[in-house]
This record gives structure tokens, sequence and C-alpha cells, in this order.
């Protein structure tokens, strides 16, 4: 299989870089700690390492040293779509390098394999109450599937510890390949009654599929938007919530399965993923209030009244990004060529003109601009999938692609168990009144 192949090539060199890190320069001094830091979420503590992405503030994200633009320009394009093949985006963030279009295609193809869902999955999802959330769902048939964890048979059976990233490269690819399946049931399960188990065609890529399984009319205009929205959600670094939480599950030698349910979990809070649920619902609220895109005063009025009222503004904002978000702007771009004239993208667009002028005038967000959840569920909306709560489900396929990527390296790499040192308030105090004595 080709992405085991390009791995282990690169394996005894990676090996040796790491080894030299942490035996010869364990000692030299990257970065220093204040309390700021400690009280306030760990935020910029250089504490993680990854290859697989990195996030610039001023710039935002790059996959495997690559900016957004560069990375859509340089994949492989899906056969019928202008956007590229899911598989070459997987590709580029395994191995570390653009694939041809062969390669991506073989990606493809490997999924397409493995692209089935297990009996028990769709009855147990069927046994939910329909009003449950379908983040609940998504993280409960993700952990189901982890019955068949090669990893967790191998570790059992005695593996070796170098050979533990080939079990959880096998592991990703079946959860990244069943995870379309589990989404598109979820939504024609939950919203329109519907129990058919979805079927993958080996014939069509990974963003066709997933267009024909949720239904859509357009599905040639959805596959690539699915294509799009899969490649730039799929990393943000690795100290983000989500792929923090897979990457500290992986680190106790859990499978991909239990690890990537914890992910899902993670994405599921209103600050992080949950907020393009909920960006929508307050784009689509200030619509029913003024009965279409309202005057910029009255905008500027309703996003004051919501500050007032002790609620976040969903969309805008950031831990580590300064400036607009990337992501935000490459469906921005999508959203004008494709429905420049769409009524909620006009009211997006009044949004990003009259949201950030309001967190700058409140003077509490570090950042005022647009992330990627501000404009994604204006997309999704356009093409027919208006069912809101069900859009975090979206970003967990696409989160997928990057948290396994990063998985697949720590095992690879064999990253320690993940304990950090917590301090309590006393020790802090005390730290406060050394400092001020004269040296
Ligand atoms: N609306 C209102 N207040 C905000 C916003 C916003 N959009 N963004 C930041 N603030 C507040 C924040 O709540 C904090 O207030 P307080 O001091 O009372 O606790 C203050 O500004 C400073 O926060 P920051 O340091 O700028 O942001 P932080 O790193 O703590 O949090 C977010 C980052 C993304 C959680 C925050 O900007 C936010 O809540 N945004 C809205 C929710 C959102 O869009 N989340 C999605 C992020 C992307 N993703 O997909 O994960
Ligand atoms: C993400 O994609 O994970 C979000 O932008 C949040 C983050 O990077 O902290």
């Amino acid at each position: 299989m080709i992405l085991h192949e390009k791995i282990s090539a690169q394996l005894p060199a990676w090996r040796e870089r790491t080894r030299a890190l942490a035996k010869e320069h364990a000692e030299v001094v990257v970065d220093t700690v204040t309390i700021g830091e400690v009280v306030g979420g760990m935020r910029d503590i250089k504490s993680l390492v990854t290859d697989i992405s990195s996030v610039d503030p001023a710039e935002g994200i790059r996959f495997r040293g690559m900016s957004i633009p560069e990375t859509l320009k340089a994949l492989p394009k899906a056969r019928g779509g202008k956007m590229p093949y899911v598989g070459g985006l997987y590709y580029l963030l395994m191995v570390g390098e653009v694939p041809t279009k062969e390669q991506a295609i073989e990606v493809e193809a490997e999924w397409a394999k493995r692209a089935e869902l297990p009996d028990y999955i769709y009855k147990m999802i069927k046994a939910m109450p329909k009003d449950t959330h379908p983040m609940i769902l998504l993280s409960q048939a993700v952990l189901a599937l982890g019955k068949d964890s090669v990893f967790t048979k191998k570790y059992h059976d005695g593996m070796k510890k170098d050979a533990y990233w080939e079990a959880a490269l096998e592991d990703s690819l079946d959860l990244t390949a069943k995870l379309p399946l589990v989404a598109a049931f979820i939504y024609r399960w939950k919203y329109f009654g519907e129990s058919k188990k979805p079927r993958f065609n080996p014939k069509l890529d990974y963003g066709a599929n997933f267009a024909r399984m949720m239904g859509v009319s357009d599905k040639k205009g959805y596959a690539d938007l699915a294509r799009l929205y899969f490649i730039i959600h799929s990393d943000h670094e690795s100290g983000n919530a989500s792929a923090h939480a897979m990457h500290l599950v992986g680190s106790t030698l859990a499978n991909a399965y239990f690890s990537f349910s914890a992910a899902v979990d993670a994405l599921a809070g209103p600050l992080h993923g949950l907020a393009n649920q909920e960006c929508l619902g307050w784009l689509l609220d200030v619509k029913s209030k003024f009965g279409g895109v309202p005057s910029r005063d009255d905008l500027y009025k309703f996003a004051w009244d919501t500050l007032n009222s002790g609620q976040v503004i969903p969309g805008y904002g950031h831990a580590v990004l300064r400036v607009h978000d990337p992501r935000f702007t490459a469906q921005m771009e999508f959203a004008k060529k494709n429905f420049p004239d769409d009524e909620l993208l006009r009211l997006a667009d009044l949004v990003l003109d009259v949201v950030p002028t309001v967190l700058k005038e409140q003077g509490k967000a570090k950042s005022p601009a647009p992330n990627v959840d501000a404009i994604s569920g204006t997309l999704q909306y356009y093409y027919g999938v208006r069912e809101f709560d069900f859009y975090t489900v979206l970003f967990g396929v696409g989160r997928a692609l990057g948290v396994t990527a990063n998985y697949v390296w720590a095992r690879a790499l064999g990253q320690p168990i993940e304990r950090p040192k917590s301090l309590t308030t006393k020790m802090l105090e005390d730290a406060v009144t050394k400092a001020a004595q004269p040296a």
C-alpha cells in the first residue's frame, strides 16, 4: 500500500532526527512559561511536535509547508471537478509530498476497499432517540467501530513498538474510509427517516461519493464543496482542542477509534467546531428578525445585543490567528464564484463588515477577524444541507484526515504518553512572591 511504502522509506531519517533531539539536545530551551499562560488555557506554550501542519498567526495554516491556495493549486484535481482529490490531501499529510494523480487515486482506491459499515453500527444509530445530537451519534459510531481495531488486536498479540505505526495506519485508513458513510447515514436517518444503507461507489472519489450519499440535488457542485470542505478542515496544527484530544488519548496507546472519538467530543464544544452550527443559527436569527438582510445599523445593534447578553459572536476571533482565517477566505471565494447573489451570502458579507468593528469597539477579543466557521454553514445551506446541528459532523469527517496523520506519525516516532505537570494556586502565589524578591 502506497502510504505504508512511502512512510516506511522515510522512517529511519525521521527517527534519527527525533532521537538526536531527545538524547543530544534535551536541555536546549525553546520557551519559557508565564503565569498568564498557565492560567490562560496554556495559550502559546510551545509543547507539542508535529510536522503535518503549522499555523502562523499572521498567515494561517500550512499543510506540510503549503498554504491553502498553494495546496489547492498543487494537488491533482478530482475527475469531473475543480477541487482536488481528498485522497491527494491525505497523501500530502501522511507522506509530506505532493502526490501525482495516480498516487492520489491509489489512496482513493484504498478507501473504496474499506468503505463499508458493519450492520451493528446502523442498528446502534437507529436505536438512539431521534432528538439525539448528531455529534453524539458520530462519537458513538466511531467508538463502536473500535471493536475491530487492528492496533488493539496486534497490541495484545505482542506487537513490537517499531510496528505500532503500521497498525495505526491500518486503523486510520479504515476509519477515514468509513466516516463519510457514518455521516451520510446519520444525516439521511435523523432528518429524513431513511434507513437505507449508503453505498460507496468505487468508481467515484471521496467527495463525489459523499455528495451522492448525502442525497443533495446538485451532486456535482456539492462534491466540489465537500472536497474543499474536508481538505481545509483537515488539520490546524496540534494544539487545537480536537487534535490535542486525539493526540492525548492516542499517547496512551488507546487505538485510533478511542482517540478520534475523543477528538469528536472536543469538536462538539461551541467554542470549537460547534461554532459553525452556532454561526449559521446566528445568521438565521438576524434574517428572521429583520425579514432578510438588515441595514448596517440594525446589524451593528444586533451584534452589540449579542455581546451585551453575555454571548460570543460565533465565527469570529481565534486563539492563534490574528488575521482573516485563510480557510474563511477559500470558502468565501468558492461561494462568490458559485452563487454570488445568494441572500445568506450577502448577509455573511455584511456581518464581515460589521462584526470586526463591534468586536474592536468592545476591545476584548485579541482578534476580531473571521475564522473558518463564519462562512462554512452558508455554503452548506446553499446546497440544501440546512439542518445546521449536523454541520459539526462535517467538520469531524474533515478533521479525521489531519488528526489520524498525526496519530500515525506519533506512533512511528515513538512519542511518549502525554503528562504535563500541574501546580496549585498556592504554588503560583509563591512563584509571584519569589519573583518580587530582590535578586
Ligand atoms: N465574541 C465575543 N467575545 C469574544 C469573541 C467573540 N467572537 N472572541 C473572543 N472573545 C472574548 C473572549 O470570550 C474573552 O473574553 P473574557 O476575557 O471575558 O473571557 C476575550 O475576548 C479574550 O479572548 P481571546 O484571547 O481573544 O480568545 P480565546 O483564545 O480565549 O478564544 C475563541 C478563542 C475562538 C474560543 C474565541 O474567539 C471565541 O469564543 N470565538 C467565538 C466562537 C468561535 O467562533 N469558535 C470557533 C473557533 C474556530 N474553530 O472552529 O474551532
Ligand atoms: C481549528 O481548526 O481547530 C480551530 O481553528 C481552532 C484552533 O486552531 O484552535
